[in-house]
């Protein structure tokens, strides 16, 4: 581990009002002091107007370890954020004896200085990306460390289930078993299900993250296109009285009471023997199986027969349906019609109904979140683990029930302990470091 003082430019690349540098390490107060005017000691926590590197002037802030971000002693200069003021500056505590931090170097500092777990670093490179209210909550209740508290009781009871295999291990010769099997299977299956509460809110969490996704689905004249346009209020597919009109899938996103959808507009569903339709409608297939809420679109003036159902069956087939949504869109109700199916009755073209039917969606996706205690997890590399996890908890559900020695058991505990651990950091590799903060920008 590296303790040497780094120097970086923490706010964005360019130029700005202010721009603040960042200095950390046992020799930050080495580095800076010199290069003040006047030279006098910094007050801890207070900002001072110095003459920065003879260029500048601005506020000095000294934050002493270990009550800073990085834990260790930190200098922060602000200056004017000119480019080469910022460039000067960074130079001049360069020339000093700082060296550039790497990309995510302050976060991994506090990582390894016992600031932040793993996660809650990684919801820190989050929180900057975050350009949603929906998706600065989920970085701030990970940064809280709202799952990280659920994995460690999770771990906790893998550790006490460990160690009473390996009680059981240490007396083998003696020929007596401490741990009751049938206990012991109990509570890997506890610990199994909780896992896979967990797994199971991904599907809403990198909702959240990346943006709902949204399937309009139907067939060619439905008037998905115009649904989409309706939706955005905006023209942005083309819509004509040509059935098979789209041909490819049309992706927009748009912010509703803060939650980011990403609609598709795809080709109508039938059969075609046109290659390029053909095309259209497997790719509509595919904005199905990935989407979250489907949204069925048809003609109201159309005798409601087969052919919905049939699509339906097709798409249901297709798909697994659990974590999803279907909405019946019966479209073009400005125009004479028999029945008032169940389900949204919209006119795309009108605009009627169509801040009904968006109030749906956000109330659904609403309610998924608030599942599962509200805890979500939003990170692929969680998931990963967490299915790692479940893998390994399987096996060991497997060699208990098959009475295999504790030894063998033990490993599998083990493997689960390692991958459950590798979430927070309590297990790391410098390679899985490595690709965490390298995420990150210079200066965070
Ligand atoms: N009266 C009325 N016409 C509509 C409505 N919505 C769509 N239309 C018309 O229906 C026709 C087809 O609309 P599109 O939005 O292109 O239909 P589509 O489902 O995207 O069709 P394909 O891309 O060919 O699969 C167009 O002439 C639209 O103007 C509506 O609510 N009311
Ligand atoms: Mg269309």
């Amino acid at each position: 581990m590296r303790n040497d003082t780094i120097a970086a430019v923490s706010t964005p690349a360019g130029m700005g009002g202010v721009a603040v540098l960042r200095v950390s390490g046992a020799g930050a107060l080495d580095v800076v002091l010199p290069l003040l005017e006047p030279a006098t000691p910094l007050p801890p926590r207070r900002a001072s107007l110095r003459t920065l590197a003879g260029i500048d002037q601005g506020l000095a802030v000294y934050l002493p370890a270990p009550n800073s971000y990085t834990g260790e002693d930190t200098v922060e200069l602000s200056c004017h954020g000119s480019l080469y003021v910022q460039q000067a500056l960074l130079q001049a505590l360069l020339d000093a004896g700082a060296r550039l931090a790497e990309p995510g170097e302050f976060t991994r500092r506090a990582f390894l200085n016992g600031r932040l777990n793993l996660s809650q670093a990684e919801a820190v490179a989050d929180l900057i990306e975050a350009a949603t209210p929906t998706q600065h909550r989920l970085a701030t209740s990970q940064l809280r460390g709202a799952y990280a508290n659920e994995l460690k009781a999770l771990r906790q009871q893998l550790v006490d289930l460990t160690s009473l295999m390996e009680l059981e291990l240490d007396f083998s010769q003696e020929d007596v078993e401490f741990a009751d099997r049938g206990t012991l299977l109990g509570l890997v299956t506890q610990l199994q299900d909780r896992v896979q509460g967990l797994l199971g809110s991904f599907a809403t969490g990198n909702a959240l993250k990346r943006g709902v996704p949204v399937a309009i689905l139907g067939r060619p004249n439905a008037g998905k296109s115009t649904l989409l346009n309706a939706l955005l209020g905006d023209e942005r597919a083309i819509v004509s009285p040509i059935p098979g009109t789209t041909r490819d899938t049309i992706e927009e996103t748009m912010t509703i009471d803060g939650i980011t959808f990403r609609f598709i507009d795809t080709a109508g569903l039938r059969q075609s023997d046109d290659a390029l339709e053909a095309l259209g409608i497997e790719r509509s297939i595919k904005a199905a199986r990935q989407a979250t809420i489907l949204l069925y679109v048809r003609n109201i003036t159309m005798p409601f027969d087969d052919y919905a159902l049939t699509d339906i069956t097709d798409i249901t087939d297709e798909c697994d349906m659990r974590n999803k949504h279907i909405f019946f869109v019966h479209n073009k109700c400005d125009l004479p019609h028999k029945s008032n199916p169940p389900g949204h009755i919209v006119s795309a073209k009108e605009g009627i109904g169509i801040d009904s039917l968006k109030e749906s969606m956000v109330a659904v996706i609403k309610n998924d979140a608030a599942a599962n205690d509200g805890v979500l997890i939003s990170n692929l590399r969680h998931y990963e683990a967490l299915g790692r996890t479940r893998d390994a908890l399987r096996h060991v559900a497997e060699g208990l029930e098959r009475q295999m020695p504790a030894d063998l058991v033990a490993v599998d505990l083990r493997d689960a302990l390692y991958h459950l651990g590798s979430i927070t950091g309590d297990v790391t590799s410098n390679e899985l470091l490595q690709n965490i903060f390298s995420r990150f920008c210079v200066g965070k």
